[in-house]
């Protein structure tokens, strides 16, 4: 987040962000990063990528964005992996996540929403009411979807301040549910032809799905290479490469991924990896983590364990499903995204067994020594389904341990106790 080299303020100016809270904002992350991530020994050089992200997060990705609105094209933000990036992109729009990982103007925020509302939805509204995220201010529209009761509630007053397009999302997947979701996604199409001014075209959509699948190839490359022991990148940085998925360059991700793959696969091969001999390995399954959120794996990796995989959104989920790349006609593409998108796993649906049976497999083939079950408080979804993640992976003989918390640092100690002591008991 540094502001060293290039004055933005102009440029936040215009977007309309208040500009002394936005300051504030930047000045609390880089402190953040440092401890979290630059405190880490034996990082893999290609994380320096992410280093100049984080540090222009706000700055030269902003104008990237302003520039491609000058240029014709269009931003589009979304809060859940369900709204597919390939439409938007195949209709000349760039596609930014807008969930947030940080505490902001809850003040504001509890004026209008509940206290006991999840602090992913509380750190979202928060930063467009506290007018600090350029790239909230920057979107043509904002995308929403009906997925917990709390998002979609509070998009009915997101809905107020900014341009909102809201697609259902089924809460089973039935067939009658797939023809509902289909319909959705040409609803979105609609929308975004509106917006664009642009019409889908076949040969759009194949090019933007090639390119967002690359994507997903890279990172499944990048985490496929944690499976060995040691593992040779820590799971904070790896968690942090998905979180930058949500906003970055799509070909650029790409080639910076593809390469710290690269650097991991020999690393693997010279038997060179990060934490202490024999560190517990531990997967992480839950609620997302958005930017600036590293709680969880800050903890457990300072507290001596190497996460090496999450089933997270901003994890497995993200990545491990591609979209059919053989139909030639828009119809079959389309088909091809709907089948895709309602094949992720969010305890949203009733029943969610696949995402249980996904922890468990992932714990098998990543060799874990526990699961942490990690949720936002007030995530009723997610916490409800964290007995069915605990009772099978009790049935699986792996420990669990369970965490309901929030974004705030007033648990962190009581959580490296709890995950210390989970460590020794498993290590
Ligand atoms: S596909 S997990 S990104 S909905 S934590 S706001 S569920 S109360 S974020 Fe999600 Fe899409 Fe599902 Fe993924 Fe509600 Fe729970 Fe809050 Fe949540």
């Amino acid at each position: 987040m540094s502001q060293a080299a290039t004055d933005y303020h102009p440029m936040w100016e215009s977007l309309g962000l208040d500009l002394p809270s936005h300051d504030a904002l930047l000045a609390a992350i880089p402190v953040m990063y440092a401890d979290a991530y630059l405190s880490q020994t034996g990082r893999p050089e290609g994380m320096s990528y992410f280093d100049f992200v984080l540090s222009e997060i706000h700055g030269l990705r902003i104008k990237e964005l302003l520039d491609h609105k000058a240029a014709g094209g269009t931003v589009i933000g979304t809060f859940c992996l369900y709204v597919p990036e390939e439409i938007i992109r195949a209709l000349g729009g760039l596609c930014v996540g807008l969930c947030a990982g940080a505490e902001w103007a809850y003040g504001e925020v509890e004026r209008i929403l509940p206290q006991n509302t999840c602090a992913l939805i509380k750190s979202a509204m928060g930063f467009k009411l506290g007018k600090v995220c350029p790239y909230a201010e920057a979107c043509d529209l904002v995308v929403g979807e009906t997925t917990c009761d709390g998002k979609k509630k509070a998009y009915e007053l997101l809905a107020e301040m900014a341009p909102l397009h809201v697609m259902e999302l089924p809460q089973m997947k039935r067939p009658e549910d797939r023809t509902l979701w289909r319909a959705e996604i040409e609803r979105l199409i609609a929308k975004l032809e509106e917006v664009s001014g642009r019409t889908l075209t076949a040969e759009a959509l194949a090019a933007a799905t090639k390119e967002v699948n690359d994507k997903r190839r890279a990172l499944q490359r990048l985490n496929a290479a944690r499976k060995a022991s040691p593992a040779p990148i820590s799971g904070k940085d790896a968690l942090l490469a998905v979180q930058v998925a949500f906003y970055d360059d799509v070909p650029r991700f790409t080639t910076m991924v593809n390469k710290i793959a690269d650097e991991l696969e020999a690393r693997v091969a010279a038997g060179e990896g990060v934490g202490a001999p024999g560190a517990p390995r531990i997967l992480v399954t839950g609620t997302p983590m958005a930017i600036p959120n590293w709680k969880m794996h800050d903890v457990i990796e300072k507290a001596g364990g190497v996460v090496v995989i999450e089933e997270l959104c901003t994890g497995s989920r993200y990545y491990s499903k591609l979209v059919d790349e053989t139909p030639t006609d828009l119809s079959g593409m389309i088909d091809a995204i709907t089948d895709k998108y309602l094949d992720i796993n969010c305890a949203c649906f009733t029943p969610n067994s696949a995402r249980i049976d996904d922890v468990i497999r992932l714990a098998k083939e990543y060799e874990v020594d526990g699961i942490i079950q990690y949720d936002l408080q007030f995530c009723g979804p997610y916490q409800i389904e964290a007995t069915f993640v605990t009772r099978a992976a009790q049935d699986a003989g792996i420990p669990v341990l369970r965490i309901d918390t929030d974004y705030s640092a007033g648990d962190v100690g009581q959580l490296s106790t709890r995950v210390e002591a989970f460590l020794e008991m498993i290590g």
